[in-house]
């Protein structure tokens, strides 16, 4: 059906159990329905899907900032807008797209070279490989934000602090990070990101390298005068990480179970590393790969050719994570994230029951009832086409109680 009127919207749902990680490889969701008295509950897979990937657009053109794009959002201009810093090639500068939208629905037109004591941030890469990495971040935590940009050449970290206000930051010059008394360096391809890995209260430094490793850099200073320790790497599956050559971390709660995990991106793919740990210590699985759909191919790996370099924000300000991914050819893809799983039911004229989900286009769906949770085997509804963001179904005619799951169709 094309509508279902007077859906009555499911909410809050529960927080999602650790049970749920008895069915990680089924995209289901599953609802529980009694028409009288109306008692509902919902227990949903709730890692974060995604819909089909797009080009954000600047001046409306697809954004490009020529090569190698290493993008990182932030709010650089403390505006309450977000905005688009992205490093890259040739030039091996920091270009600041600053946000003429809102911070729901951004707009860009035009880009700026960062500067830092009076001249653009440069950190070329020879051989045309290799970009610089900006992360933004009050560093020396004064209450203004700063400048961490990693190094493509040698990877290197120089820290910019900002000497001005959050309203209009100004750079001093870069300061490179050390470990110990030496240089801090991952070789090539620095990829810095502030986490607090080990949950002492002081935010450590993790930094992807050209190899496919990420480096955990404990910070042993203070939280206003960073210092850090010799490098080690971080561990998955019970050994070293490795996620494909050219590596970009972050860490957030990807499944919605309280621990965050680590996504990363790498020239091969996107990942998450899932935290069978907690937050303060952190015990990741091995890689896995996450998708997105493909018009005609239903959820395939997330690809956009190599040297992707992703960024975590909730772009659209809907409550869930969003993916970017810089590309090679200079352009910034953006993966819509949703939770997969019912929205809204309604009893129809008739006995008749309405169902509506979150959705995505491409994809197509199967619905499934039984007499209990147990047993939601009776398939009800084959490769429903997909509404776009919502789609609904009806069934004609259930039994007075019914259990429903959901599925996306192979
Ligand atoms: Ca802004
Ligand atoms: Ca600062
Ligand atoms: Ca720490
Ligand atoms: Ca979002």
């Amino acid at each position: 059906m094309k509508s279902a009127p007077s859906l009555r919207p499911i909410s809050p749902a529960p927080k999602p159990r650790r049970a749920n990680a008895r069915v990680p490889k089924l995209l289901i969701a599953l609802l529980t329905l009694m028409f009288a008295p109306a008692l509902l509950e919902v227990v949903s897979a709730q890692q974060i899907q995604f819909r089909p990937g797009e080009l954000l657009q600047a001046a409306d053109r697809s954004l490009d900032v020529g090569d190698y794009a290493i993008p990182c959002v932030a709010d650089w201009n403390g505006d309450g807008r977000k905005d688009l810093l992205v490093g890259y090639q040739t030039a091996g500068k920091v270009a600041l797209y600053l946000n003429s939208g809102s911070d729901a629905s951004p707009v860009f037109t035009t880009s700026v070279n960062l500067r830092a004591g009076g001249a653009d941030i440069n950190l070329p890469s020879p051989g045309n490989c290799g970009a610089p990495a900006p992360f933004v971040c009050d560093y020396d935590n004064d209450g203004k934000r700063d400048l961490l940009v990693g190094d493509g050449a040698n990877g290197y970290v120089y820290f910019y602090r900002n000497t001005n206000t959050d309203a209009n930051p100004i750079l001093d010059t870069g300061v490179r990070l050390m470990a110990g008394s030496s240089a801090l360096t991952v070789s090539l391809r620095a990829t810095p990101y502030l986490y607090d890995w080990d949950g002492d209260g002081l935010k450590d430094l993790l930094c992807g390298d050209g190899y496919g490793n990420v480096h955990f850099f404990k910070n042993i200073g203070t939280a206003q005068s960073p210092a850090y320790a010799a490098g080690t790497l971080i561990q998955a599956g019970g050994t070293n990480l490795f996620l494909g050559i050219r590596s970009v971390v972050r860490m957030f709660d990807l499944d919605g179970d309280g621990a965050a995990d680590m996504v990363a991106s790498s020239d091969t793919g996107v990942y998450w590393c899932r935290n069978t740990g907690n937050s303060s210590a952190p015990v990741l699985a091995l890689p896995v790969a996450l998708r997105a759909p493909v018009s005609g191919s239903g959820l395939q790996p997330i690809y956009t050719g190599h040297r992707m370099r992703l960024d975590w924000v909730d772009w659209n300000n809907d409550g869930v994570m969003d993916l970017l991914l810089g590309n090679l050819d200079g352009t910034i893809s953006y993966y819509e994230g949703y939770r997969f799983g019912f929205t809204a039911i309604a009893a129809q004229p008739g006995g008749a029951c309405a169902l509506q989900w979150q959705s995505a286009a491409s994809l197509s769906y199967q619905v499934l009832d039984g007499p209990s949770v147990a047993s939601i085997t009776n398939l009800v509804a084959a490769n429903l086409p997909s509404g776009g963001k919502t789609t609904c179904w009806t069934n004609p005619s259930p039994a007075e109680r019914r259990f429903y799951r959901l599925q996306i169709a192979p």
